[in-house]
C-alpha cells in the first residue's frame, strides 16, 4: 500500500543526489584545485612531516648518494640543518634530484621547499624565477678543463676553441661575455646534462668543458685517468653557490637565512657539532648561555624552538666542520677553502649579528 509513495521518495532522493554530485564534479572541473598556500612553507612542512630539498643528480661534495643510498654533501647537510631547526629532526628530509633545467620550475611549482643544488646566485635569477637566495654556501668560479695532449692545454689563448657547456646553467652567458671582452671566437656546444657534457667532452666533440671549478675538480675523481686532463688557469666568472627559496614566503626565507647564519656563527664561536648536541638548554656552560640566550627570542620570532640553532649545528656541524667533511681535507675532493672561511679567518663568510 505504501510502496508507490516510497518508490517516488527514493527516486526524488536519488535525483537530488545525482544533481549534487554533478554540481560538485562541474565545480571541480571549473575551479582548479587551489595551490597550497605559498606563504606558509613552515606550516606545510610541519603538516607533511618532512622537508623537500631539491639537490643535484650527483655531484660529489655538494649532493650525492653513496652505495647505500645515503645522501651527502654541503647542500645536503644544509637541508638537514634546516630540517633540524624547523622540525627538530635532521632526518626528516626528502631529497629530490633535479637536472639543471628542472630546478627552478620545481621550486616554483612547490615540488620542493628549498633548492640546495650548486646553484649560482645571480641578480637576474631572483626576479626572473621569483626566488630569494639565502646565503652563499660556497664561493666558486667558472673554469675550463681540457685534454693534456690537446691544442688548448698550454696555449695562451682560447681563440677558436669549441666549448661544451651545460644547458640551463649561467655558464654559457658567462662565456659569451668573456669571449666578447677578450675578443675571442668560441663555438659553444650546449649539452643536456652533466653526463652528456662529460661524454661529449671525453669523446672529443669539444676541446674544452666549462663548469664550476668545484665540479671540474669532482670530475677528476671519476675519470679513469685524471692525469690526461688539465684545468686551465682562467677563472672567468664568479659563481657564488647558494640555496634558494620562493620569494613569496619571507618568513620561510628568514628561517633559512637564520640557519645559514647560525652555522657560520657557530664556526666563529667554536661551537662544534659534538658540543652543540650536548649543551642543553640550562646550566652554566658558557656556550649554552651565549647561544641560547642570544638565539631564544629569535626562535620565537621564527616560530622555532628556543634551541633551534643548537639543533641545526648538532645535526650538520658548524660551517667549518661541514666544509671539511664535504669539500675540504676530510673529503675526497680536498679543496682548499680559499675564501670559504669566516671573515674572522680572512674569508668572505660574514653573517649579521643575532641581536
Ligand atoms: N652553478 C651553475 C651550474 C649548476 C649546474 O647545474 N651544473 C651542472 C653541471 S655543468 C650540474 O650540477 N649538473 C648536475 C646534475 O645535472 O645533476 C648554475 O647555477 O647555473
Amino acid at each position: 500500500m505504501h510502496r508507490e509513495p516510497l518508490a517516488a521518495l527514493f527516486l526524488s532522493i536519488s535525483r537530488a543526489a545525482i544533481a549534487v554530485i554533478c554540481t560538485i564534479v562541474f565545480l571541480l572541473i571549473l575551479v582548479p584545485p587551489a595551490k597550497a598556500d605559498p606563504g606558509d612553507t613552515l606550516h606545510t612542512i610541519r603538516t607533511r612531516g618532512y622537508l623537500r630539498c631539491g639537490v643535484s643528480q650527483g655531484i660529489t661534495g655538494f649532493s650525492i648518494r653513496d652505495s647505500s643510498g645515503h645522501w651527502g654533501g654541503i647542500d645536503v647537510d644544509f637541508c638537514r640543518a634546516v630540517a633540524a631547526a624547523a622540525l627538530g629532526n635532521p632526518s626528516k628530509v626528502q631529497f629530490v634530484p633535479l637536472s639543471t633545467t628542472a630546478r627552478f620550475p620545481a621550486l616554483e611549482l612547490q615540488e620542493i621547499d628549498i633548492l640546495a643544488r650548486n646553484t649560482t646566485w645571480t641578480v637576474f635569477r631572483e626576479p626572473t624565477f621569483q626566488v630569494q637566495f639565502t646565503g652563499i654556501l660556497y664561493y666558486d668560479s667558472e673554469g675550463f678543463i681540457t685534454a693534456k695532449g690537446g691544442p688548448f692545454a698550454h696555449s695562451a689563448t682560447l681563440d677558436g676553441a669549441k666549448i661544451c657547456v651545460q644547458d640551463g646553467s649561467n655558464e654559457a652567458a658567462n662565456i659569451t661575455e668573456y669571449a666578447r671582452a677578450q675578443n675571442l671566437h668560441l663555438t659553444l656546444l650546449n649539452t643536456a646534462n652533466l653526463k652528456a657534457a662529460r661524454q661529449q667532452f671525453e669523446a672529443g666533440a669539444c676541446d674544452i668543458l666549462t663548469d664550476d671549478s668545484s665540479t671540474l675538480a669532482e670530475m677528476l675523481l671519476h675519470v679513469p685517468n685524471p692525469n690526461d686532463f688539465i684545468i686551465r688557469p682562467e677563472h672567468i666568472a664568479r659563481q657564488p653557490l647558494s640555496p634558494a627559496v620562493r620569494w613569496d614566503d619571507p618568513d620561510w626565507a628568514a628561517l633559512v637565512r637564520a640557519v645559514y647564519a647560525a652555522l657560520i656563527d657557530a664556526d666563529v664561536r667554536g661551537l662544534t657539532q659534538a658540543e652543540a648536541a650536548t649543551i642543553g638548554t640550562t646550566g652554566n656552560n658558557p656556550m649554552t648561555i651565549a647561544y641560547l640566550s642570544e638565539t631564544a627570542p629569535i626562535g620565537r620570532a621564527l616560530s622555532l624552538a628556543p634551541n633551534w640553532a643548537a639543533q641545526a649545528v648538532a645535526a650538520a656541524g658548524n660551517y667549518g666542520e661541514i666544509f671539511n667533511r664535504d669539500l675540504g681535507a676530510g673529503s675526497p675532493l680536498k679543496l682548499d677553502p680559499g675564501p670559504n672561511k669566516p671573515w674572522t679567518e680572512g674569508g668572505l663568510l660574514y653573517v649579521p649579528p643575532f641581536q
